[in-house]
């Protein structure tokens, strides 16, 4: 019986040098020590002993016991040791490396040009004025004289939600209603989006402007002369020719059409001008005194100076854009070039 203790304690001190994971040294204990283990069957052969070789055998069991006992425990910290520096390292985070970057935003060329435009009369003491997308047909047509039969007001040109609302076709009605709103004087910009029914290369049905209105006493067509070519020096570089061309508004009185120098040629002529030398930017004038009648202003006290253009043309001209569609379709592999 002494051998075969022996032989058993070896054999587990043996066994439990190999052991790797807490299943398999759990598989180990009860190989060895369990209640059914080879520990246990060892001693049942104590009965068929001698009475003085008993205690002897007995004394001998309960080392090997405790010295099984004792290395499962030691082997057991080992392991738990070791899995969690495996888990240490594994889980092992460098705090100092760099965050991921993400992509940065742009603004949108359009709302670009808004706002550089927007700020350029900021400076000559406009304020920004904003009203409604969908207008009464009183502010977008009646109270601008655009008289009944006029083109703009057809189904063609106009989209209509019923009668007597529509989808402003531009941004007009805000400053009439400033006017109902305000007395003199009044000096306006008024940014927007607008809408007309048409949609080809060179149209979209949904579009930006921005229109602008002086109204106070004295007010006179070189002041607006004025205003524009410092619009026109800022915006597209100073000495760039500026020049008027008589033209008509059923809102303004006397109206002209503002030309500046291509700015591709610089005025030598190419395709951008249609050789011409000049592109048409926007379209101004003295207020029409039915315009003021309509929103009680004394025409015999006040004038005003009234402009308007459309952005897409001049985001185009700035940013060399050909096609307007470009503008509207949100590709970023466009738009992440402003
Ligand atoms: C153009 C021409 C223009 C106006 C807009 C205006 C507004 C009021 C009274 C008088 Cl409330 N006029 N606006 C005046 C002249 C021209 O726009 O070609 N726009 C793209």
């Amino acid at each position: 019986m002494k051998e075969k203790l022996e032989a058993l304690l070896q054999g587990g001190l043996s066994e439990l040098s190999d052991v790797t994971t807490e299943e398999s040294l759990h598989e180990l204990r009860v190989k060895y020590l369990g209640k059914k283990g080879l520990l246990t069957s060892v001693m049942k052969g104590l009965g068929g002993l001698s009475a003085d070789e008993r205690p002897l055998i007995g004394q001998m069991a309960n080392v090997v016991k405790a010295q099984l006992e004792e290395r499962v425990d030691s082997v057991l910290q080992d392991i738990r040791r070791k899995n969690k520096e495996e888990k240490l390292k594994s889980e092992r985070l460098d705090v100092t490396l760099p965050g991921r970057r993400r992509p940065l935003g742009t603004k949108h060329p359009i709302s670009q040009v808004i706002e550089d435009i927007s700020a350029i009369f900021a400076g000559l003491g406009f304020k920004v004025a904003e009203g409604p997308e969908i207008e009464m047909d009183y502010y977008n047509f009646e109270a601008l004289n655009i008289p009944k039969d006029h083109p703009a007001r057809d189904m063609q040109d106009t989209f209509f939600v019923n009668d007597s609302i529509v989808l402003r076709t531009h941004t007009s009605p805000v400053q009439i209603r400033t006017m109902l709103k305000q007395a003199p004087p009044v000096r306006i910009i008024a940014p927007g989006t607008v809408y007309r029914c048409d949609s080809d290369a060179t149209h979209s049905p949904m579009f930006h402007q921005i229109e602008g209105l002086h109204v106070d006493k004295g007010v006179t067509f070189g002041d607006l002369k004025g205003i524009l070519t410092i619009f026109v020096n800022q915006c597209f570089g100073s000495g760039t020719g500026v020049r008027l061309r008589p033209s008509f508004f059923p809102f303004t009185e006397p109206s002209a059409e503002v030309d500046i120098a291509c700015v591709m040629c610089k005025g030598k002529g190419c395709r951008i001008c249609k050789n011409t030398g000049w592109l048409e930017i926007l379209g101004a004038g003295m207020v029409d005194p039915e315009v003021f009648r309509h929103v009680s202003y004394d025409s015999e006290a006040y004038t005003g100076f009234a402009f308007g253009m459309g952005i897409e043309r001049i985001a185009m001209l700035r940013y060399g854009i050909s096609d307007m569609r470009l503008l509207f379709e949100n590709d970023l592999r466009f738009l992440s070039q402003f």
